[in-house]
């Protein structure tokens, strides 16, 4: 991130989130509706565990907005924890109040507890899933939302779409039909799936993996639509757009694969099966594609065709019919102990995904763009539509 810098902060059952976004144009409207209505998306999909029916989760901003408009200062917001109550003796944070109750001594395979433990010297590992919980992409979603507002000035639509749960695949082609309009139609899915078959046979694959204990991840698409040309660059290693994207997506919790465009199975093609052809055409630029096989990026730049981004999330790590494990005490051989998680997040990933991304195409787009107002990022754009 060059000129949108953000950080978050926050346990999961401590008092709340907290994010800092800096970079933002002055004179963009924003409001905490903007914010909550995407942190209500974050929230759903069949699958999800207790916690978030304990949850609402909602945005207060701190800092950076006046009247509905942000003013060029940092974008301070909050997310509080309801769970917070249920948790004030655990997460105490004075010292003091005796010993700390729900200490989690036996790791869960898959997930931070141990290697967290080690790492940080954490004899409890409460200390490490308290931060390496997927409910601080809660704030992410809250930043990204703020990321997504600028993106919609210029007309860039961000959206996803889950592609598959448990090996269950909907066949239904996504990038063709674009990031417009993409999410009204997953949303109104229990698994933000397109195809009606496919998300049923998903939820009863999710309900199945629940019956016996277990958790199911799957793969989720992001698409863009609407980018201008020219976002990311060869010139430099840590400029290339597809790299920028990767880091982002690779960060969210869960996630162990990202495709853009043919990915994978771009490699098992030839080159005339994979590559983009050139028409000419009466448009501004008067050269077209009439296929999107890269994913909207050629050389590490956009191509102002859809961005079309792939991700695996592998299944939860906090399995109800627990994994072996080691106990941290007794060195004893023990069952890896259970906290409340969901069984499928996949849905919920797809949105944070969204938010990432817009995050990184924001931020790439004020490096090319930049302005201190909306006023002048709108005047370098037009700018560079040529004459
Ligand atoms: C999450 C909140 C968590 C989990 C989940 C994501 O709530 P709790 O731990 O209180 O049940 O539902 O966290 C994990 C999957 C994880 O591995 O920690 C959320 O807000 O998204």
């Amino acid at each position: 991130m060059k000129i949108l810098r953000y950080l978050t902060a926050g346990e999961s059952h401590g008092r709340g989130l907290a994010g800092i976004i800096e970079g933002v144009p002055a004179g963009l409207a924003l409001t905490a509706a903007h914010i909550d209505a995407q942190l209500a998306r974050r929230q759903l999909g069949h699958g999800r565990g207790g916690r978030m029916k304990i949850e609402r989760d909602r945005a207060d901003i701190l800092s950076g907005v006046r009247r509905g408009e942000t003013i060029g200062s940092p974008i301070a917001l909050l997310v509080w924890n309801r769970d917070w109550k249920n948790w004030e003796k655990a997460m105490r944070v004075e010292p003091g109040g005796g010993p700390a109750p729900r200490a989690v001594v036996v790791p869960r395979p898959g997930h931070a507890d141990l290697v967290g433990g080690v790492k940080y010297g954490r004899p409890d590992l409460r200390d490490v899933l308290e931060r390496a919980s997927a409910r601080e992409t809660a704030m992410r979603v809250a930043l990204g939302s703020v990321a997504r507002r600028l993106l919609e000035e210029f007309g860039v639509s961000v959206a996803s779409r889950v592609v598959s749960i448990a090996g269950v695949e909907d066949p239904t082609d996504a990038a063709r039909l674009g990031a417009k309009g993409l999410n009204a139609r997953a949303d109104a899915s229990p698994v933000r799936c397109l195809g009606r078959e496919a998300a049923a046979a998903m939820v009863a694959a999710i309900d199945a993996a629940a019956g016996s204990g277990d958790t199911v991840g799957g793969v989720f698409e992001v698409l863009a639509s609407g980018l201008p040309v020219g976002l990311g660059s060869y010139a430099q290693w840590d400029r290339r757009l597809e790299g920028l994207l990767a880091h982002a997506l690779m960060s969210l919790n869960g996630v162990k694969g990202v495709e853009a465009g043919l990915g994978f199975a771009g490699s098992r093609r030839r080159g005339s099966e994979v590559h983009d052809g050139f028409f000419r055409d009466k448009t501004r630029s008067g050269i077209v594609r009439r296929t999107n096989r890269s994913g909207g990026i050629d050389g590490g730049i956009s191509t102002g065709e859809t961005l079309v981004l792939r991700c695996a999330m592998k299944p939860i790590a906090t399995l109800l019919a627990p994994l072996p494990s080691v106990h941290l005490k007794t060195r004893k051989e023990a069952k890896a102990q259970v906290e409340r998680s969901d069984v499928c997040a996949v849905p919920a990933a797809a949105v944070i995904a969204e938010s990432l991304a817009a995050l990184v195409l924001a931020d790439e787009f004020l490096v090319k763009f930049g302005g201190d107002s909306l006023a002048e990022v709108r005047a370098h754009h037009e700018a560079s539509k040529g004459p």
